[in-house]
């Protein structure tokens, strides 16, 4: 199993010059390519388990937080086979994350990524499972050994995702949604929900790479992160209303049926728009410092925030 971790040396396009749609596809074969590896193979037992983890964390999602662990890492120079590790780790934990949202005593929906989701195409039980048995998988590839040729900046890697994932992270964040069905709550209250539900995993995948950098740098990439973070849950609450179950590849119209407090219901359609265009300036503003290196983060920006899906 440990040998499957090791998977740096996968033949791969590079990403000088390409534009980013031609770097986003390569990275997205990139990822899917490093979490079949990284996934215990389907003829192993116990199979339903490992068939369902496969089933739920491949071949499927827009990589968005993947693509910000690779630009991130491209970035602050960071190495391909830890830019893989973080870039997989958060990807897994994003998939459990899907599939025990989904589960009846959460969101309860039957479609993700197109597709019946865990608990539908297999069963509760092994829905559960697969959320743990992810995360754990999470944190066996960030922790392979050797991985870092400073431990201390491993060590630092973990205790973030551990937090980003954590009950004062996505966690937590979830918790808080959980318990505001049918309130209202105030623009601060939201923010602060959505800044740990989804933002914490998003930053993570943006700070993970850029451990071994200066103060200056992080703190740049932090204010990035949390802005980015922010905006794609905005622009995720106005798809919400604006899209079709078909392209979104998840049940639409969601959060006014489940009586959910929203960007879009807190502000209105066209100010809710107005402030994730807010949160993309915001963002872009921060990286003005990196001018030319920081071509993808700012085009990952433009894509989280004008995606139609
Ligand atoms: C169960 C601990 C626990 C947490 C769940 C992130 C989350 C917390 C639930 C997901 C619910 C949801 C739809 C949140 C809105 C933002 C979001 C995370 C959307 C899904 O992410 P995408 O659009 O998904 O990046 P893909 O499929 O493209 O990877």
């Amino acid at each position: 199993m440990m040998s499957n971790l090791h998977v740096a040396n996968l033949e791969l396009a590079g990403a000088a010059a390409l534009d980013f749609s031609a770097w986003a596809l390569a990275k997205q074969a990139r990822i899917e390519q490093v979490l079949g590896l990284v996934l215990p193979p389907e003829n192993s037992a116990p199979h339903k388990l490992h068939s369902a983890m496969r089933y739920s964390a491949l071949g499927g999602g827009k990589r968005v937080r993947a693509l910000l662990c690779y630009a991130a890492s491209e970035l602050c120079e960071t190495e391909m086979s830890v830019a893989d590790a973080i870039a997989g780790a958060v990807e897994l934990i994003h998939a459990y994350s899907l599939v025990h949202d989904d589960m009846p005593c959460m969101d309860d929906d039957d479609l993700r990524r197109g597709k019946p989701s865990c608990h539908k195409q297999y069963d509760d039980a092994t829905a559960l499972l697969v959320g743990d048995a992810l995360q754990s998988l999470a944190f066996e590839m960030l922790a392979q050994p050797d991985l870092c040729a400073e431990a201390a900046h491993q060590i630092s890697m973990l205790n973030m995702l551990a937090k980003a994932s954590g009950s004062t992270g996505m966690a937590g964040g979830q918790a808080i949604d959980l318990d505001s069905v049918g309130k209202m709550l105030t623009q601060t209250e939201l923010e602060t929900m959505h800044h740990l539900k989804t933002g914490a995993l998003i930053k993570a995948a943006v700070l993970l790479g850029a451990v071994a950098s200066s103060a200056e740098k992080i703190t740049a990439l932090r204010i990035y992160a949390s802005n980015i973070g922010l905006a794609f849950q905005v622009i995720d609450d106005i798809l919400d209303v604006e899209a079709d179950t078909s392209i979104l590849g998840k049940t639409a119209g969601k959060d006014a049926d489940s009586n959910k407090p929203t960007f879009v219901s807190l502000l209105g359609l066209q100010p809710a728009k107005q402030y994730a265009q807010q949160l993309y300036e915001n963002a872009i503003s921060a990286l003005a410092p990196f001018g030319d290196s920081a071509l993808r983060l700012r085009e990952l920006a433009g894509f989280i925030t004008q995606r139609n899906f």
